[in-house]
């Protein structure tokens, strides 16, 4: 019984760590498209295709439900991948939405009026194409959420942190924090719209300053995925848990050890 999480590479792991976390019975087979990644300077054609051949890998192997673990490959390919239609008893879910549910303290799918939210003023924090897509914003007015969003592209953190550079990925985030600082001095609060970012959060804190808020996907979204398990018990597939990549089975493996800080096995696919 077990879900499926994608990411184009190895972001998706601080998700997969906040849902074992809290769901341990839960199997989860998680794939990397390492030979792809990064997915952040693609274009969203390209986005699009890889996405979907991931996810459907996931689905043939018995996860009944995927979660797009990856901001970039849920802002060029969910709602199209949704709207083409989905085989029936399979959903594909992204990392958005449990955001912004935090952002405006709604549930998954109440759909009453929009509230007034104390957050005015949000700074986004991303990979350089999922602040080209806008969907972060377009969701938002989807919803009729009246904010200020200020986005800065965060080029070369993806980079940095799967090649294991600490010290670069930290350097770039202080200097993306200044750019965005210079457009928007003081944000109510601040997203880390990129799933690997929970492992430099504590970087965008100090560099932030402590009056922002700082919204981290990968509890949220696994907050949300509890909710939702508990009101759909079905969606638990007959898959078997594991790690799958595209790339180089043995780098991977090395490289998610450093972010884990325990051992997995990753096998090609
Ligand atoms: N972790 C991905 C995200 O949340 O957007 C980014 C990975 C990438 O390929 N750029």
């Amino acid at each position: 019984m077990a879900v499926g999480i994608f990411d184009s590479g190895l972001g998706g792991l601080t998700v997969l760590d906040a849902v074992q976390h809290r769901l341990p019975e839960v199997e989860l087979l998680y794939y990397a498209d390492s030979a792809h990644a990064p997915y952040g300077v693609r274009d969203a054609e390209d986005i699009y295709q890889l996405t979907k051949h991931a996810v459907e890998t996931l689905w043939d192997r018995g996860c009944d439900l995927v979660i797009l673990a990856c901001n970039t490959a849920s802002a060029a390919a969910l709602r199209r991948m949704q709207e083409a239609g989905v085989p029936p008893g399979k959903r594909v879910l992204g990392v958005f939405v449990p955001l912004i549910e935090a952002l405006t303290e709604r549930q998954w799918g109440d759909n009453s009026p929009p509230r007034e939210v104390e957050v005015k003023t949000v700074a986004l924090f991303a990979t350089p194409a999922t602040v080209a897509s806008r969907a972060f914003q377009r969701e938002l007015a989807f919803r009729a959420i009246g904010v200020d969003v200020e986005a800065q592209a965060c080029g070369g953190v993806v980079d940095a942190i799967e090649d294991g550079d600490r010290i670069l990925a930290e350097a770039l985030v202080r200097s993306h924090v200044e750019a965005l600082k210079r457009k928007m001095p003081r944000p109510d609060a601040a997203i880390l719209g990129c799933t690997h970012y929970p492992i430099l959060e504590d970087t965008f804190r100090a560099a932030l300053g402590p009056d922002v808020k700082v919204f981290s996907q990968a509890n949220l979204v696994a907050e949300s995925l509890t909710d939702y398990l508990i009101r759909h018990p079905g969606m638990l597939g007959a898959g078997k848990g594991g790690f799958l990549t595209t790339g180089d089975p043995r780098k991977v493996s090395d490289q998610a050890m450093r972010l884990l800080r325990r051992q997995v096995e990753f096998e090609k696919v």
